[in-house]
């Protein structure tokens, strides 16, 4: 696509632009673990997150608006509305997890929102939190509080935020758990369009937006596997690997299995085999 320029890069997602109103969004199957990208890929894991979010994308527009245009055929690019993104990311927790599970053991709370006392890690909250988070260009997106967040966005926005990324992620939980995952956490980004409509964006209660966990086996009171990384995960670590750049290489037998793994929640999520989606991603769309 001679016509796209290249605007950007996430870990292992590139943008670029079609034109005033059009970007170009493009899943790679890079893979990072521990904040490192890989230097093996793990072959159609793009696809299986491009696929995810479009799925979520159509089966949540009753929601909110969001800004995909089209599924390229290669199912794995998008074509999206550019938008004004908001500065902060619109997090949702149902389970007690990462940042949220660390700043609940120093102070009972996250995200301004007091806990019940004496929780477990990995446990389910009685109702989903919402806890924003600021985007961070360098190291990891930090926690902050509803008065911080409203500084940011304005407290009639924030509400609007917190209401439609509540609302998307008891969709999407509710979803999962009747397919045997728990969608523990996730990621939203919203932005304005051209009306100052708030419009969801970016990727969708995908593996690496969101902690999915198997509900077979899941147990409170310890950390959960994660449903598609833990194998390269478990890998890296027994190597002794620092986790420093550069990351080690991944045996076939890891990659294998990885990418069974994303392409078996892809099929439990969409209800889609993912090689009728390889032949024609607008399957999902249906
Ligand atoms: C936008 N990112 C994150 C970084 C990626 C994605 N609809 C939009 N309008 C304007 N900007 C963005 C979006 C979206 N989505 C998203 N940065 C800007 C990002 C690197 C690679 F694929």
């Amino acid at each position: 696509m001679p016509e796209a320029v290249h605007v950007g890069s996430g870990k292992v997602r590139e943008i670029f632009a079609l034109d005033d109103e059009r970007l170009l969004l493009v899943a790679s199957d890079r893979i990072s673990v521990f904040d490192v990208v890989l230097p093996t890929e793990v072959p159609d894991k793009g696809r299986v997150l491009t696929g995810l979010s479009g799925f979520w994308f159509v089966r949540t527009r009753h929601i909110c608006p969001n800004h995909l245009l089209a599924l390229r055929p290669d199912g794995r690019s998008t074509e999206v509305q550019r938008l004004e993104m908001l500065p902060i990311e619109c997090v949702v927790r149902g389970y007690l997890a990462g940042s949220g599970w660390k700043d609940y053991q120093r102070t009972g709370a996250t995200s301004g929102h007091v806990l019940p006392e004496g929780l477990r890690e990995s446990e389910r909250l009685p109702e989903p939190i919402f806890t924003p988070a600021t985007k961070a260009t360098e190291g990891h997106d930090e926690n902050i509080t509803r008065e911080q967040a409203a500084e940011l966005v304005g407290p009639d926005v924030l509400a609007e935020l917190e209401q439609l990324s509540v609302a998307l992620y008891r969709f999407g939980a509710d979803h999962a758990a009747a397919r045997g995952i728990i969608l523990a956490d996730t990621k939203f980004e919203l932005g304005f369009d051209d009306q100052r409509r708030l419009v969801l964006a970016d990727e969708v209660m995908t593996p690496d937006s969101s902690r999915f966990w198997p509900v077979d086996g899941y147990e409170p009171g310890r950390s959960q596997p994660s449903f598609d990384k833990q194998p390269v995960r478990d890998y890296t670590e027994a190597l002794g690997w620092d986790k420093a750049y550069p990351g080690p290489e991944l045996p076939p037998e890891v990659v294998d299995g990885t990418r069974a793994s994303y392409i078996d929640a892809f099929e439990r999520i969409t209800g889609v085999g993912f090689d009728r989606y390889v032949e024609d991603p607008a399957v999902l769309l249906r």
